[in-house]
């Protein structure tokens, strides 16, 4: 089912006539009512009136997150305060944390876009959803939220934690829809097991995860244990929060982005070079109705491709493959580039071990060693010492055809890596301690 039918399926001649105006509008706003901008466009020899047409786009230059934490906390903003509504920050796990924010009418259309969202991944007003992501300064939470209550289902408003308390609602009060991020619902489903609650006698019907890179093979181990449908939504503090992309549940191939509201490009990471539909590299994403925080070209790092080919839902939005990695989170071990997400589907295939993980980074002399630690289920971890071996050799020896990387592997005992109440750390990297 599809939630605002015209703009979702809207023609691209249209959808590309409205990103113009309001990308000329933002544009406008921003040289007007924010000095980084407006020094910026000087500094490449442009006004907003230079930039005529949607291709114009590549003249404006990009906005990077260094340039967020210099203009910290607002000097991003485009509004003044007394129009503001809402404050959002990023976790700040790699830094200064970056500050968003929002006027009436931007709350206004993120839960709009939530509201979208949300039903493409399977909800309807008569859907009762449990809400798992952290309320907060995070905008997962907040965000389905408004998504929720916009779109006329009920939301519980359970946020992350009190995990055993969570398990008891969702069997007392029968939600069908989940939302969380992946790593947080293998624990929900792992606490469920040891309260002897199987996710397949609850009501659940539909998952919508993201807010953090997950392979397919982890989708397939989701869909598995708790016997739902699992669709990926994506999104980021800078842009809006969740709601810029998510995949709908008819196809889940690749993510919708709301096209309307936010304008796609990928580009080489290095040279800054666009790049055509297909080709793989960093998305950069520039807003087109936000008010309170309009972002321009915000490269993102997230490494993704755009498809533009039709789905079979309806929607004409533009299609992102899932997340391959960020490109700041590329390890580069001997030489050897590496994403995290590479070596979880090679753990994924293992049919001995958990889908809970870590890989530690460190340096030996002058070598970067790489070790992976993952978890062996139950079953296995009482097999005799020399079955073990033969399994992290097995695991060691596919990291190193599929990926070209030599890894040390290292099994664990079920349980005892960290378990996550929001995003999961999967790499510890002690060359940067
Ligand atoms: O994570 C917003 C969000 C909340 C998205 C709930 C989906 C669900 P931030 O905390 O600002 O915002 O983190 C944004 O998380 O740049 C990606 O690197 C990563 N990320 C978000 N969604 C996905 C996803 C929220 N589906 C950063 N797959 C982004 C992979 C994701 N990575």
């Amino acid at each position: 089912m599809i939630y605002d039918i015209e703009y979702e399926t809207m023609p691209r001649e249209a959808l590309q006539a409205i990103q113009l105006k309001r990308l000329q509008a933002t544009l406008e706003r921003v040289y007007a009512t924010v000095p980084f901008y407006r020094d910026k466009f000087e500094q490449a020899g442009i006004t907003p009136a230079d930039i005529r047409s949607l291709d114009d786009l590549g003249k404006v230059p990009f906005t990077t997150k260094q340039d967020l934490r210099e203009n910290y906390p607002f000097g991003m903003f485009a509004a003044p305060m007394d129009n503001v509504v809402r404050i959002h920050a990023s976790s700040g796990t790699t830094g200064q944390p970056t500050v968003v924010g929002y006027t009436a009418r931007d709350v206004k259309t993120w839960s709009l876009l939530m509201a979208r969202s949300l039903m493409a991944g399977g909800a309807t007003r008569g859907d009762m959803i449990h809400n798992a992501y952290g309320y907060g300064l995070f905008t997962g939470g907040l965000g389905v939220h408004y998504g929720a209550e916009r779109l006329g289902a009920s939301v519980i408003p359970v946020s992350g934690g009190n995990t055993k308390r969570q398990i008891v609602i969702m069997k007392d009060f029968g939600p069908t829809i989940l939302t969380a991020t992946p790593s947080y619902t293998l624990h929900l489903a792992e606490v469920a097991d040891e309260m002897g609650i199987s996710f397949g006698d609850l009501n659940f019907k539909y998952g919508i995860f993201g807010a953090e890179p997950w392979s397919e093979s982890m989708r397939q181990e989701i869909e598995r244990k708790l016997q739902i449908n699992a669709v990926d939504i994506y999104g980021l503090s800078e842009v809006i929060g969740p709601g810029v992309a998510i995949e709908c549940y008819e196809a889940k191939q690749g993510l919708h982005i709301f096209e309307d509201h936010f304008l796609p490009e990928i580009i080489d990471p290095q040279s800054g070079e666009v790049l055509p539909n297909g080709k793989t590299g960093e998305l950069v994403f520039t807003s087109l109705s936000k008010e309170a925080f309009p972002i321009i070209r915000y490269r993102t790092r997230d490494i993704s491709a755009l498809n533009p080919q039709p789905c079979v839902c309806g929607r004409t939005h533009v299609r992102m493959t899932r997340i391959s990695g960020r490109t700041d989170d590329m390890l580069i071990i001997r030489g050897v580039n590496v994403f995290p997400s590479q070596i979880e589907s090679v753990l994924m295939e293992m049919d001995y071990t958990e889908p809970h993980y870590q890989l530690v980074v460190d340096r030996e002399g002058s070598l970067d060693a790489l070790t992976v630690k993952v978890e062996v289920g139950e079953n296995h971890f009482s097999d005799e010492v020399k079955q073990l071996q033969e399994m992290s050799d097995t695991i060691a020896k596919n990291i190193k055809d599929y990926l070209g990387v030599s890894a040390r592997v290292k099994l664990v005992e079920p349980k005892s890596i960290p378990r996550s109440e929001g995003k999961a750390v999967r790499v510890i990297d002690k060359r940067k301690l």
